[in-house]
């Protein structure tokens, strides 16, 4: 479908429309009174949302918008593995899911005003061709006084899949420096750094790279910054949470990422990691991050 015709079929005027993005690719553009989100078919992927003129998410200013590449900052997908997939180094990392083209399955304005939009990705020679199932996933965005982000997995096939995921969020801060992050207190962490098991004392400081998978015992979380809360963050149905700061040398050897980025984006995401997830034929699991400013 073009862009005149998914106006034409699923567009809420003046508050939910498509247009064509960067790198040529279509975006949709959901406006709720102060607030505004925007997320491109390509990866399902929303790259602003912003609350009262306030953007919780920090988006790449070198991101690349090709078929190719997933879009450095928003809310990348991964899925349907988390990382490096299993003895096939030479599949993308992250999965596929970021790199697709989703389709529009709905939009709706409900009775308080939130406006909702659902993605799908069902799937394709493609796919098949690396993972051999049948599935639908489902994105349905919630904008209302806070964002709600819900990922569904659904086994369409005739035999059971397992599969591992991230709503893979990049938060924006004003310094790296200044901020904390609670709600991690107590929770043993997984370092991908040092690959040993650690516990998080109290609330989490950013001093360098930071790579860490946390069992979550806990799923509601704050970005505080020089002590003031300021972004709330919670998830359902999520093994773990991983929080990531590349820090200067990382940061330094991705192009699409500025070398001084680093200072102003943390990324808490809300994950099935580890065994992941498995699915009957038929079965269902859904994945929640909910994002609020503080
Ligand atoms: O979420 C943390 C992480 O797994 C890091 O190890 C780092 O690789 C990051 O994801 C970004 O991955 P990407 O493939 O988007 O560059």
């Amino acid at each position: 479908m073009d862009i005149q015709q998914l106006n034409k079929q699923f567009a809420i005027p003046s508050k939910l429309f498509f247009e064509k993005g960067n790198g040529e690719l279509t975006k949709v553009c959901l406006c709720r009174n102060d607030d505004y989100l925007e997320v491109y078919l390509h990866g399902a992927h929303i790259t602003r949302y912003r609350q009262a003129a306030n953007d919780l998410l920090w988006l790449s200013n070198q991101a690349e918008f090709t078929e190719s590449k997933a879009i450095r900052g928003g809310i990348p997908l991964c899925w349907p593995w988390f990382g490096r997939k299993e003895s096939f180094p030479e599949l993308p990392q992250h999965g596929f899911a970021r790199c697709s083209r989703f389709e529009v399955e709905s939009t709706a304005e409900d009775d308080d005003g939130a406006l909702i939009i659902k993605l799908y990705l069902n799937e394709n020679n493609g796919t098949l061709s690396i993972w051999p199932y049948s599935f639908r996933l489902t994105l349905t965005i919630k904008l209302s006084d806070k964002l709600i982000v819900d990922l569904e997995t659904n086994n369409t096939g005739e035999i059971p899949f397992s599969y591992s995921e991230a709503i893979h969020s990049y938060f924006s801060v004003e310094k790296i420096e200044k901020v904390e992050l609670s709600g991690f207190t107590q929770s043993e962490y997984l370092d991908q750094l040092s690959h040993s098991t650690e516990r998080q004392h109290n609330t989490i400081k950013f001093v360098g790279e930071t790579d860490r998978i946390y069992k979550s015992s806990q799923q509601e979380f704050k970005i505080l910054e020089s002590g003031n809360p300021k972004i709330s963050i919670s998830q359902f149905n999520a093994n773990s949470t991983v929080v990531w700061n590349p820090w200067i040398s990382k940061a330094r050897a991705m192009a699409d990422f500025p070398d001084h980025g680093y200072r102003e984006m943390v990324c808490i995401e809300a994950a099935n990691t580890g065994k992941g997830i498995t699915l009957f034929p038929g079965e269902t699991h859904n994945i929640r991050q909910v994002i609020a400013r503080y």
